[in-house]
């Protein structure tokens, strides 16, 4: 490092000092803390991305100021690598020390033996480009200005705002960034319009939704997702959407409104009730990178239907494996032999039982990985075509490079010799999906759109999508222990191998109850032990959840020691 970095870096971080006596944690998905504690983490933050966008060479990475469905005081900061993925894992133990560097010279040495042990340069010679989003909190503007200084420390690299935008538009840009293709708001909303629109005409001229499904409503948290897709509608014609809780009205991001607290809560989020009853709702979490869909079964509560994410992982499979077969089908002799695409749906231990089982009668490849976007990103990355959600809602689909450009050759080989056919239409559909869906990360709003072609496409209503199976009661709850990193879990999180003894608990508890099943982990964001429960009825489902909960607190709670 030269003399000009080294003073570059000890003034500029001379003016953002880390917090007193707090210990800040990548976490899952990034840092999360109470806003006005942040800016220190932001600005080293920005100094990270510039380092990972050199180690790339050049490469575009994204940072995101965001803490998606907590709190409106709250804020977070997260890193998007080059492929629009979360920031690789071998870098997150750099990015925790980093943020805990008590002083501007333990900075610099931190930032000095990095920066020699991983090969990068910094003489300023390169150019690393940062993209920088955020979402509507307030503190955002702040923090924006402490990332802009941090990567402004490292020689050579630049950032560029782009503004308020959802947690996905900021990972979608960074990948069509890195690919050369138009990568602004408008390109993002025009590639899924268009895509959209392509499974719409797509669509087989005997599904026909009835008129009360027409409309859909969505709730917005309050946050960015409701304003993304104001101006999205609008490119849409022939959609019937109607958004509450955009954040226009006076509403609180988060507060009683979004994604996880419908998911969570199994409640209608505020401003959807009665008059309701029947249609078809969704919910968009705070950064809109979740999504759950929902009905008001009935005028007397306010309790829903819910359609989570294992509900929307089912849906795709659906349409997709519909689509494959279609492709497979003989009959088309002056075409070249068929690919035969491996299908794969990625589920964590979250998942519903129930929806577990019937993929499996689906026939399909169901596999698990612990809890956060970047275990089943990887893992549905190994199919041609992999699809995961977490049951809050979090998921997507990727297809592989190879598959996809046999699919555009086999759509090209369709469109000479049997134009018009089924086969050539289930090819287009599926190159439709892989442009509408957010293949960099999930994201509510091309989720969204996803589901509505498909429902047309079968002609569905929400309650005959819902009653693809039903789901089995659960209940989650949360314990506080002396110290959560004592839980040591594996086969995805499914098995407490420490501490010994537990997991033989748990067991003999679950045994107990029809359709028992309940694990343990230790939160990735928060200081406590969740806990999951489910069970052929609710009152089951919460006395074994109780039960674990007991033992949890018994094996590791502060009367524990
Ligand atoms: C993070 C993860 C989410 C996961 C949640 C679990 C991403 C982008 N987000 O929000 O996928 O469900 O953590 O939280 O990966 P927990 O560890 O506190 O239960
Ligand atoms: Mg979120």
């Amino acid at each position: 490092m030269n003399e000009d970095q080294r003073s570059l870096l000890l003034s500029s971080s001379s003016r953002f000092p880390p917090p007193q006596g707090v210990r800040l944690s990548y976490g899952t998905a990034g840092f999360r803390a109470d806003a006005a504690l942040l800016e220190s983490t932001v600005y080293r933050v920005g100094i990270l991305a510039a380092l990972r966008s050199l180690k790339m060479d050049g490469s575009v990475i994204g940072v995101m100021l965001t803490a998606s469905h907590n709190r409106v005081s709250d804020n977070g900061v997260k890193i998007a690598d080059p492929s629009g993925g979360m920031l690789s894992q071998s870098w997150e133990p750099f990015a925790d020390a980093l943020a805990n560097a008590p002083t501007s010279q333990h900075l610099l040495q931190l930032i000095t033996e990095f920066v020699e042990k991983e090969n990068i340069s910094l003489e300023g010679v390169r150019r690393a480009e940062i993209l920088l989003g955020r979402d509507t909190r307030p503190s955002g503007e702040s923090l924006l200005e402490a990332a802009k200084q941090g990567i402004s420390s490292i020689l050579g690299a630049v950032a560029i705002d782009m503004g308020i935008v959802t947690t996905p538009q900021l990972h979608w840009m960074v990948r069509a960034r890195n690919k050369g293709i138009k990568a602004s708001e408008l390109d993002y909303f025009e590639q899924l319009s268009s895509s959209f629109r392509c499974l719409i005409d797509l669509i087989p001229s005997g599904s026909k939704i009835s008129e009360v499904d027409e409309k859909l409503v969505v709730d917005g948290a309050n946050g960015v997702g409701g304003e993304k897709l104001e101006v999205l509608r609008k490119m849409l014609d022939g959609m019937v959407v109607e958004i509450r809780n955009s954040g226009k009205d006076g509403g609180v991001l988060n507060e009683g409104v979004g994604a996880d607290y419908v998911q969570k809560e199994k409640f209608a989020p505020s401003g959807f009730g009665s008059q309701d009853v029947g249609l078809r709702c969704a919910s968009l979490d705070g950064d809109a990178d979740r999504l759950v869909y929902f009905s008001v079964p009935s005028k007397s509560c306010n309790n829903i239907d819910l359609v989570d994410g294992d509900k929307m992982l089912s849906l795709f499979a659906i349409f997709i494996k519909e689509q494959l077969n279609t492709l497979s089908k003989e009959g088309t002799e002056n075409t070249s032999s068929s690919y035969h695409a491996r299908l794969g749906v990625v589920q964590t231990a979250y998942a519903n039982g129930a929806s577990t089982d019937y993929l499996k009668k689906l026939g399909l490849e169901v596999v698990f990985t612990p809890t956060g976007v970047k275990y089943l990103h990887e893992k549905a990355a190994e199919y041609d075509i992999g699809i995961y959600f977490e049951a809050n809602g979090h998921g997507t689909i990727i297809f592989s490079e190879s598959f996809l450009c046999s699919l555009e050759a086999r759509y090209q080989e369709f469109s000479s010799v049997s134009k018009g056919s089924e086969q050539q239409k289930a090819a287009l559909r599926l190159l439709a999906v892989s442009k509408l869906i957010n293949q960099a990360v999930g994201d509510a709003l091309s989720g969204l759109l996803l589901v509505e072609a498909i429902l047309q496409h079968m002609g569905w209503s929400i309650q005959r999508w819902s009653e693809l199976y039903k789901d089995l009661p659960s209940r989650q709850l949360k314990v506080k222990v002396v110290d959560r990193t004592a839980v040591i879990t594996a086969n995805a999180e499914t098995v407490v191998v420490r501490p010994p003894g537990i997991q033989e608990a748990i067991n003999a508890e679950t045994a107990k109850y029809p359709r028992g099943r309940s694990f343990i982990r230790p939160s990735g964001t928060e200081d406590v032990i969740r806990v999951y429960a489910e069970a052929s009825s609710q009152e089951a489902a919460n006395s074994l959840a109780n039960s674990v909960a007991r033992l949890v607190d018994q094996f590791l709670g502060f009367g524990s020691s």
